[in-house]
């Protein structure tokens, strides 16, 4: 069973990890430096023992790999992942008149009556980035996030560093390099960054006309975020193994801390109960050969059976 790993750390975590508190507030058990490893060949690591949602996934990685940074072509495709960071630069300028929106995401927990007002101005916000041209590129722009330093990364001199391109490029050419890395991480930029990346570096590696990736993630949401970014970057190595005419290999995801947050405890234990199904097996239009050709309808999911979704609370 393809998910295991994650299972085994879910269980690991709940047993010896450290209780912490966190910049959230709400607590956690965590521990420090963690692995699962996914045989990619086996099938497609999307977890079966809670529904999650491949779509989202999709339109998250096609957004980064087209180096897009504006939270329009998301909201296009449904995708509100990204949301809140756009729409909090907006409540904070001096363009917005609407009601008071402070701490809007604490808020709405808390007071039904303004998460009303909030969900009211939140439709009003998106519905502006979808239709007006001039407000998307001034409100939509998420500014330094991974699709800015995948692709556009900028330089001391004002020149830019398109690193998936160049990482392509490597592994055609020189695949047996011990430098085929992807970083996220850029010093200058995390003072003044909403979210510092959490997937912060990754690496190929290709032996046997395999690809395989290793993803170093410095703070890993074992329940809501972790099933996400398993999925993602699996897809990522098919959508690089497919351009560069490499088979794929492993997908080893490495943690810095692993943690479950304690209102989530409920949630992992009736996870925990659930018998796994078979793993799905992914579907690239075979008719594409270059990342950048991919749209949502070229990847899908073939057989992706799997228990119903568990709703938990996202910590802020
Ligand atoms: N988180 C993930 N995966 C992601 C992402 C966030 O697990 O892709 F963007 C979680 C990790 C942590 C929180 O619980 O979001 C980020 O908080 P911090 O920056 O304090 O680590």
């Amino acid at each position: 069973i393809l998910e295991t790993p994650y299972l085994n750390l879910l269980k690991e975590i709940m047993t010896t990890g450290n209780d912490r508190s966190d910049r959230t507030g709400t607590g956690t058990k965590s521990i420090f430096g963690a692995q699962m490893r996914f045989d990619l060949q086996a099938g497609f690591p999307i977890i079966t023992t809670k529904k999650v949602p491949f779509g989202l996934i999709k339109s998250e990685l096609l957004w980064f790999l087209r180096g897009d940074t504006n939270i329009r072509f998301l909201l296009a495709h449904h995708n509100h992942i990204w949301d809140e960071w756009a729409f909090k630069s907006w409540i904070e300028s001096s363009d917005y008149t609407g009601p008071d929106m402070t701490d809007f995401g604490l808020r709405s927990e808390s007071d039904p009556e303004f998460k009303q007002v909030y969900l009211e101005e939140k439709k009003k916000f998106d519905q502006k980035i979808l239709n007006d041209d001039v407000f998307a590129k001034k409100y939509g722009e998420l500014g330094n996030v991974y699709g800015a330093q995948w692709r556009h990364w900028q330089t001391r001199n004002g020149k830019f560093i398109d690193q998936i391109q160049n990482v392509i490029e490597e592994i055609k050419n020189n695949p047996t390099s011990r430098r085929l890395i992807v970083t996220a991480w850029n010093p200058e930029d995390i003072p003044s960054a909403a979210l510092p990346p959490c997937h912060v570096l990754f690496q190929f590696y290709v032996n046997d006309n395999r690809l395989s990736l290793q993803l170093y993630q410095r703070s890993g949401d074992m329940f809501l975020g972790i099933p996400f970014n398993i999925a993602s970057y699996a897809l990522l190595v098919h959508l690089i193994a497919r351009e560069t005419g490499l088979k794929v290999g492993d997908f080893i995801h490495t943690l810095g801390d692993a943690h479950i947050y304690h209102n989530h405890f409920e949630q992992v234990q009736e996870l925990l109960t659930r018998k796994p199904y078979d793993a799905p097996k992914l579907w690239l239009n075979p008719e594409k050969n270059k990342i950048m050709d991919f749209e949502m309808t070229d990847i899908k999911l073939i057989d992706y059976k799997h228990h119903s979704t568990i709703k938990a609370p996202v910590a802020v």
